[in-house]
């Protein structure tokens, strides 16, 4: 598969890869798009050989994916199988590779209605979910996906709040995002929104718009998402904008704490009825999802040749193939007590901020602080002791007349610690 190739490439040589593949498809062409908006060059400013910034520009990181390539049994690092429930999307699932495996391409979620002893349900359908695995406020979440079309069948991409507390225990006021759905034989998906404010008591919602598809082909379907707005899309078209109410709380938009995701086959309860036999096997291939976050500052995944627009001082610290959470290469910081900088300029004064990446020690005892410094206030850290990737983050609020500041990965002692994907966000 064409972006296969592109991945296993480094960001610098896929420009001319795709000159070379005349064959580039538009989502080829998103993708070069997509990284070449995060390459720091243009905002790179080179104050003299020993002091360099970056002026703070929006550009997408991704921090999350599963480009489903292996064969098999889905990452339980990612996701987990959604469990069986009571309602019309879950009364079907099966936690079984019968109906969730990956073929080394797509993951694919079947539904049919096969006879398995012990299990008497008249269907079994496959779904999985990352909840308690990764969930984001925030951001962008990108699903390449094809379905099969069929009387009674129901795929579905969405999202759902983490904790389910957050902000209330109940449904719809808890708040749901649906990035994709479609019921039968229609020409068209569904993209809605789901809260307390827009959902009647039959589950219909006013926030809702039908999109055209390319119904025999993969499509990509995305969200953009912040803290004024959801916003839908269908192969990088938008389609339907869900803004917040300046004047309104949280049940209007309770969008404003995690989300994680679902992706599943259903069908024949609810909303798409009953199930025409005939019409079965129904199943979903999902391409990739990949999520990004809105960032300021530059080469948060450290692809690019160099570290710049990064500085950093102490023992060794480089960009490394491997060890990477997304993409292929990741920041290594080995040897004495060591730093990595970056000086951020161009944000607002009395403006909060998050900085917040992912780390792993290479050993038990070791630690790294994800931190910032020189905005306006004390200095903020967060330290990370784990061998395996964990998230952490710190907020600021520049003072009232700064427009700067420090972003420090802080190595206290002797060890070998690992970064990648970081990002910065106004929040
Ligand atoms: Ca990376």
């Amino acid at each position: 598969m064409r972006k296969k190739i592109e991945l296993a490439l480094n960001s610098a040589k896929v420009i001319t890869i795709c000159a070379i593949f005349s064959a580039c498809t538009k989502e080829d062409v998103k993708m070069d798009n997509a990284e070449s908006a995060s390459k720091p060059t243009a905002n790179l400013i080179m104050a003299s050989a020993a002091t360099v910034s970056f002026v703070a520009a929006p550009n997408y990181q991704l921090i999350w994916s599963d480009e489903f390539n292996l064969a098999g049994s889905f990452d339980t690092a990612r996701w987990a199988y959604a469990p069986r429930g009571t309602v019309a999307w879950n009364k079907y699932l099966t936690s079984s590779n019968n109906y969730v495996s990956q073929d080394g391409s797509n993951l694919l979620l079947r539904m049919d209605n096969a006879t398995i002893a012990g299990d008497a349900v008249p269907y079994h359908s496959g779904g999985v979910r990352s909840m308690g695995k990764f969930s984001i406020a925030y951001g962008k979440v990108e699903v390449r996906a094809k379905f099969t079309q069929g009387q009674g069948s129901w795929p579905a991409i969405w999202m759902m709040p983490e904790p389910a507390t957050a902000h209330s225990t109940g449904w719809p006021a808890c708040g749901e995002i649906d990035i994709m759905e479609h019921v039968n034989n229609e020409a068209n998906i569904h993209q809605t929104i789901h809260n307390s404010t827009v959902t009647n008591a039959n589950g219909v919602s006013t926030a809702t718009h039908a999109a055209a598809y390319n119904t025999a082909a993969f499509n990509t379907y995305s969200i953009e998402w912040d803290p004024s707005a959801v916003k839908f899309y269908v192969n990088g078209a938008l389609q339907y904008t869900y803004s917040k109410v300046s004047s309104a709380g949280w049940q209007q938009y309770p969008f404003d704490v995690p989300f994680y995701l679902i992706l599943n086959q259903a069908g024949g309860a609810g909303w798409p009825g009953a199930i025409t036999d005939s019409n079965l096997p129904f199943n979903m291939q999902v391409d990739y999802v990949r999520v990004y976050k809105l960032s300021l500052l530059g080469n948060g995944g450290f692809e690019d040749t160099s570290i710049a627009p990064w500085t950093s001082w102490g023992g060794t610290v480089s960009a490394v193939t491997g060890n990477a959470r997304t993409g292929t290469k990741s920041i290594k910081e080995t040897g004495a007590e060591s730093s990595l900088e970056q000086v951020i300029t161009g944000l607002s004064p009395n403006t909060t901020y998050k900085f917040g990446g992912y780390a792993k020690v290479s050993a038990a005892g070791e630690s790294v602080s994800i931190g910032v410094k020189n905005y306006g206030g004390s200095a903020v850290a967060v330290p990370i002791a784990s061998t395996t990737y964990s998230f952490g983050s710190v907020t600021f609020t520049t003072g009232v007349s700064n427009t700067s500041a420090t972003l420090y990965f802080y190595k206290p002692s002797t060890g070998t610690v690992y970064g990648d994907d970081f990002y910065l966000e106004k929040q």
